[in-house]
Formats: C-alpha cells, structure tokens, sequence
C-alpha cells in the first residue's frame, strides 16, 4: 500500500466531483466579504474556527456560563463605551460645515482619547512575540514525585503559550539571531502555574543582579538605538567577552538553535532546578525539558536575513497557520530527576548554576505529559499582549530553589506588571484569570475588576467569620530545604566559576555543518563589531572553547589567533544536543508548487490535495495571481522566495512572464536564460542553496537541468507527480538536505 499513491487517488477523486477543494490557512477573518460596503445591520461575526478566547471567568475565578463571544463586542449597533447609540462617528460636531470642532462633541473626545492610550509600555524584554491557546494532558508519571494534582494521571490542564525573541522591539522580525521564550501558564484547578522558560537551557548570567547588565549590553546601543533585535554589536560582544560566565549560553546563540525554523520546532527548557514534594513530604529537585514533537529545527542564517524582509512575521505566521491548518502544534514536557541532596549537585554539575546543563546522557528526560496547541488568539491584544507571567505563581508541589537567577527574577515578574499592565490587578485581566476559586484579601487599585464582598479582608478576623482561612492540609507547600550557616556575602560558590567546560561540551555535540555554522555566526557577529579590542577578547574567549572555532573565526577576522591562558577543559560530548541525523514528522510543512497555464493543472490539483492529505501546506506558485484555470494561486513568481517553503515541486518550465523585467522586478535581472522564468530559476537556486528538496516532472525537470542541479542530492527528476511528492515526502523528514552543505 502507497499511502501518498492513495492520497492522490483520493483527492484526485474528490477533486473530479467536489466544487470545494481544501484551503490554504491565513483566512483574515471569519465572514466572506462583499465588494460592496454592507449597510444591512448584523451582530458581530463569531470567531474564526481555529480561535480560542480566554475562559469566561469572573475576575475572580468563578465560571460564568457565559460562551467565549461574551468577551467580545456586542449587538448590531456602533455604541459609546457607555452603550448609547451613535448615529455618525465620521464627522465631528463643528460649528457649522466650515467652523471649529466644539468641546461638547463628547464622542470625539471619547474616541480620540481612547485612541492616544491604545499603547502600553511593552515588555523591557521578550517584547516582540505570540501566543496560542491549548491543552496539557498529564501521563501521571510524575505523581510520585509531585502532590501537584494537575501533574496527576490523564488529568488535562488548559494553557496559554506565550514564544518570543528577547531582544528586539514589539515591531521587530522573528527570524532574527537570538534566544527565544517560551513561556507557558497552566491554569490547574490549584491556581495557575507559569513555566517560564527559553529554548535555550542556560543563561547568560549566574545572579539575578547582573540581568540589567546583560540586558543593557545586548540590546541597541543607547545613542542612536541601534541595532535593533540583534547581538552583532560592539556592547554586547564587550559585555559577554568580560563576563566571562556568558560564554556558554553565547555559543548556543551563535549555533543553529539561535534561528529556529518555527516556534513549533524548539525544545523548550525551564532552565533553573527546581523542587518537586509529594503527598509524603518528599522531595526531588528536577529540571523542566518541553520536547517538540516535530523535532528541533533551524533556519539557516541567509534563510533568516531573507525572512526579516520578505516576511518579518514567519514564526507568528507559521504558529497560527499551523493551527488554522490543523497541524497543532505538540510538545512533551519532560523532566531530569536528580536526589534532593545538600550539595544540590549531580554528577558533579551544580544544579544551582543556572550557566550549566546536565546532559542527557547522565540523566535522561522523562515524559510526564502532552501539550497540544489547538487554538490561536482571538485577539492579539487582549491574550499575547496582556498575558502576564510570573515564576512565583506556583501549584503545591512545585518549589523553587536557591539558584540566585531564579531568586530575582521571582521579584521582577511581579514588579514588571506594574507598570506594563498599569496596576496590580494584572491576575484579573481575562487571559490570567486562574480557573480556579480567588479569595486574595487583595484589594482595590487601578482597574479593579471584582466586586468584593465583606468588610474583614485581614486576618485574622470575626466580623466575616474568619472567611478566608488558610489551608494547612492541601495549601501551598514551602519546602523547609535546609540553608547552611554562612555569613552574610556578595559572593558566589567557587562552582561558579568555571565558564568554559560546557561552552566546550556544547561544541564538542555539533555534527560537523552545525559547527561551520557556529564558525560563520561568530565571524559574523564579531566583524559587524567596530572595536578591535572587543574582537580580541572574544578571540581570547573562543581560545578557551576550542583552538579551531578560534582560528577560523580569526582568519575571518584578519586578527592573530591567541594561545588559551589557561588549559582547555578535557569534558566529554553530549550528541543529544546535535539537531542533525533524526528524522521527524513533516506535519505543517510548506511546499511550493511551480505551475503555470501550460501545466497538467489535473495533476497539479491531485498533488495539491495528496500534500493536504499528508498534514503538509501547499502553495500554488504561478505567473501572475488569481486562478490557474479552477486552482487558487497563493504565490506568484514576483512574490514567491524560497524561504516560506520547506520544499518546492515543479510541474513546469514556465517561460518568461510578462512582468519579468528588472525595472519591474529586480529578481528578474538574474539568472535569465530567455527559456525559463528568471524568478523560477532564482527560487530553484535558492532553494538547492538552502538544502530543501525539490522535485519536477514533465516540463518542470528541464529546470532542475537550466539550473545545473540536476542529479544532486535532494534533486529528485521524477516519471510523475506522485513519484516527485513521494520522494520529497521522504526527504522532509531529515529537514534538510544536510549532505550539500558539506
Ligand atoms: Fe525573564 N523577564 N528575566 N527570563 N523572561 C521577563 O517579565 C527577568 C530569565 C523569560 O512571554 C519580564 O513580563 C530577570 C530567564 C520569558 O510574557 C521581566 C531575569 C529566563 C519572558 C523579566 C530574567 C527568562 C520573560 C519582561 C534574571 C528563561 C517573556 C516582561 C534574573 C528561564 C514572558 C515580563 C512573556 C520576561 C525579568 C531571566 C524567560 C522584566 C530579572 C533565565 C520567556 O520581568
């Protein structure tokens, strides 16, 4: 059984009597719009299918029955914000058609007003992101070492998801070179609990006072404010080549991890240890490991550079398209069990360090549940936006530990609140309402959204009948771990101060193309520094990692290679950490289809519907937009770039368009042979560049020959349609094409 065969079989049947062939995701909205304005009076439109809202919460976590559109606006009528209803809102009260605007006019204040206040401060960090709603079902694996009842057998715990880049500004790409967030609220019938964690597992800095410094440096320089949303620049390279402790992480932003292909293709890691105590009191101190379904995955760095222009927007895109496409995305949450000693080491590791990892290879990760993102926001505001995270928001059974990073940022998340969200009633906005029963004896400040009862919020007290009382059997459980005597100092464990092992360890891991890449990102980085001095001590840096990522990157750098000044750490590789060499499910990939009037349009329909079949997205790539005869085009060669697909089919060699002159289109300058496209060929030689595979028939193998890149690995020259999408199909799984990179 040929399951691709079947699928074309299949669609190629479905397409033969059905008028509704499936959809492309990025449908804006949820109505079919008239080309004409409509004037009929209606009640707003539902949400889209694919969009979930926050839960119809009361500000206190009660449920209020009410369906997810009590959220949004309400009946058929333009309204004041005090419900009246408005009969123009396109002309404001004038004295007469040529006089002065009149201070009466109370709807315009009211809606210029409101319009100037629209902003917030965004985030001092992580500013630029997206979320998704979902679902998290426990394995119960982990019950034995947690009390925490949402970590209990098959329980499911709804989530909101929030990714992002750290750097940039709220308007900035998301391709950029960067670590990335990935920060989860469960909202367990025990209150919420935020995982709040990166796709990276260490962190620049040891203590959570040095976070200002780090944050300073990396970000744009101060005066001119530039860059934006990048680490190749003087003051970073400055601050990372001094202190020396952000070496490790440093490495892992200039490797692949550092521009993932997806959101939905990136570990997660909770970074810190953290302290798990059961029913018995017992404890456990482990480390949170989100593991991605779909495996991890990078672009590479010119698919990147390409992205932040041709689409600044391709990891937010991509995460609602794949949920709009029903390729939800789906993690496993796993976790590193350690014994709950009082060196609080393992194998030797401090597991206070928050710059250190403990390889997998010593203690694996253990499964104890499933995450599936199956819903995207309603509004982008409203749930991305206002979304408020906080460490210390903690079920009973989950505990922190001494990391001192992890001990301030239990300070900063609240603090931070304060100002974006304008207040400290940040927990009642929608999206952070928990599911769960509030009684806080919290009370009033701006935008106060209950409506307490009660005259005692003290305790304890008898006028409201000693209401609320605390919870000594289930409540929260503060571990009594114990703090050794010591003196009251501003100075780290000695452990600490070993910078460079893992940063070794961790390109010890790379396959050999991983570590070309690390080579190219350094040099990259480096040479966009102005100061020499800078290069230098980094190279001094890199010395003490390894002696041929340092001379590499100095001969990139026309500076002399310097000698380590101190012996090079003998430690021991952990392939997990190397990206290459799996193979991983291809659900909600891309695949650009090249087709034009002179195709078998039939066949290009059948292959169309065979990649839907297979959970994949494809586009139809043609010479001008509209229909390709009953076929939707998504792209056309003046738009399409090889980066939005992960692989590209050729059903043609479609001539030169009419619209392929440079002055038209600057991509029509290259690569012109008068036979083929010139945009054609550029997409082809683009793709073959990055690695995907790319597959033709009829006409569409003469490309592959215009081309040159015929007979090259991942170029496959196929008898049909169903062999070209058969032999891509098994291409995807590796992600790439990894043998033209070496
Ligand atoms: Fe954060 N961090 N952070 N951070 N962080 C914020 O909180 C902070 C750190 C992380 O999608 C801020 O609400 C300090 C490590 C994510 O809304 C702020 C320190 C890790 C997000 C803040 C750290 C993270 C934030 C900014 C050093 C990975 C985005 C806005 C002690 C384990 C959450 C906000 C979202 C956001 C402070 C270090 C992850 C200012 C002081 C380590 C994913 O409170």
């Amino acid at each position: 059984m040929d399951p691709i065969k079947d699928a074309v079989k299949s669609a190629a049947a479905k397409i033969a009597d059905a008028a509704t062939p499936s959809t492309v995701p990025g449908k804006p909205g949820s109505g079919t719009p008239a080309v004409d304005e409509p004037t009929t009076p209606r009640e707003p439109l539902p949400p889209s299918p694919e969009q979930g809202t926050p839960d119809t919460r009361t500000p206190t976590g009660a449920p209020t029955g009410a369906p997810p559109e009590a959220n949004a606006q309400q009946g058929a009528y333009l309204t004041t914000s005090a419900g009246t209803r408005l009969r123009d809102t396109d002309h404001s009260l004038k004295a007469g058609p040529r006089g002065p605007i009149l201070l009466q006019d109370h709807h315009f204040r009211e809606k210029i007003t409101h319009f100037d206040h629209e902003r917030i401060p965004e985030r001092v960090v992580h500013a630029r992101g997206a979320g998704a709603h979902g679902v998290f079902t426990s394995y119960g694996t982990a019950s034995a070492l947690t009390r925490a009842g949402f970590l209990a057998k098959d329980v499911e715990t709804p989530v909101f998801v929030r990714f992002s880049t750290v750097l940039g500004s709220r308007g900035s790409a998301d391709t950029v070179r960067d670590t990335r967030g990935f920060a989860t609220k469960f909202y367990t019938e025990e209150g919420n609990f935020d995982l709040v964690g990166n796709n990276m597992p260490v962190f620049f800095i040891q203590d959570a006072i040095k976070f200002p410094d780090i944050i300073h440096a990396a970000k744009w320089h101060p005066d001119r404010e530039i860059p934006q949303a990048q680490s190749a620049h003087d003051t970073f390279w400055d601050f990372v080549s001094l202190h020396t402790e952000a070496q490790h992480h440093t490495i892992w932003n200039m490797s692949d991890r550092g521009i993932p292909r997806s959101y939905r293709m990136m570990e997660g890691f909770g970074v810190h240890t953290f302290r798990l105590v059961n029913a018995a009191g017992e404890t456990v101190l482990v480390k949170f490991h989100w593991k991605p379904k779909l495996g991890v995955h990078s672009l590479t760095w010119e698919e990147a550079q390409l992205a932040s222009g041709v689409d600044p927007d391709f990891h937010r895109r991509d995460l609602y398209d794949a949920i709009e496409a029903g390729a939800f995305p789906e993690w496993e949450l796993g976790v590193q069990v350690f014994p709950d000693t009082e060196e609080e080491t393992f194998a030797g590791i401090d597991l206070l360090d928050p710059t250190k990892i403990v390889p997998e290879e010593l203690a694996e990760v253990q499964p104890i549940g499933r995450m599936v993102l199956n819903r995207t926001p309603t509004n982008f505001f409203a749930e991305s936006e206002q979304v408020a995270f906080h460490l210390g928001q903690l079920p009973p059974g989950i505990d922190v530990t001494n990391d001192p990073l992890l001990q301030g940022r239990l300070f900063s998340y609240v603090d931070t609140q304060l100002t974006r969200l304008a207040g400290p009633n940040f927990n009642q906005i929608p999206i952070n309402r928990p599911h769960t029963q509030v009684n806080d004896m919290l009370r009033d400040g701006f935008h106060q959204q209950a409506v307490h009862g009660g005259v005692a919020p003290y305790r304890p007290n008898s006028l409201d009948e000693g209401n609320p009382s605390v919870d000594k059997k289930d409540g929260f459980v503060d571990v009594p771990a114990r703090v050794a005597e010591a003196p009251k100092i501003r100075q780290n464990p000695v452990s600490f101060d070993d910078h460079f092992s893992q940063a070794r360890l961790f390109w010890l891991s790379m396959s050999p193309v991983e570590q070309e890449h690390i080579i190219r990102a350094y040099s990259f980085e480096l040479g966009k520094c102005y100061e020499q001095a800078i290069k230098e001590r980094q190279l001094r840096c890199l010395a003490r990692i390894d002696p041929l990522l340092c001379s590499e990157v100095a001969t990139a750098l026309g500076l002399p290679v310097p000698s380590p000044d101190a012996p090079i750490a003998e430690v021991t590789a952990s392939p997990a950490l190397s990206q290459v060499g799996h193979e991983w499910p291809a659900d909600g990939r891309q695949i650009g289809i090249v087709a034009g009037p002179d195709a078998d349009l039939a066949v290009v329909g059948s292959v169309r519907e065979a990649v839907f079949a297979a959970g994949m997205t494809p586009l139809v790539i043609a010479p001008h937009g509209g229909k390709l005869g009953t076929l939707d085009v998504q792209r056309t060669f003046a738009t399409a770039r090889s980066v939005e697909f992960d692989a590209l089919l050729l059903a043609t060699a479609p001539p030169p368009a009419p619209d392929a002159i440079p002055a038209r289109d600057e991509k029509a300058g290259a690569n012109g042979n008068g036979t083929v496209d010139p945009r054609v060929m550029l997409l082809v030689e683009e793709a073959w560049r990055h690695a995907k595979a790319i597959g033709a028939w009829d006409a569409g193998t003469s490309v592959l020959t215009h081309a040159g890149v015929a007979g090259t690995p991942g170029v496959v020259t196929a008898g049909s349609a169903t062999e070209a999408l058969t032999a891509v199909q098994e291409l995807l799984p590796a992600h790439r094409v990894w043998q033209r990179f070496l």
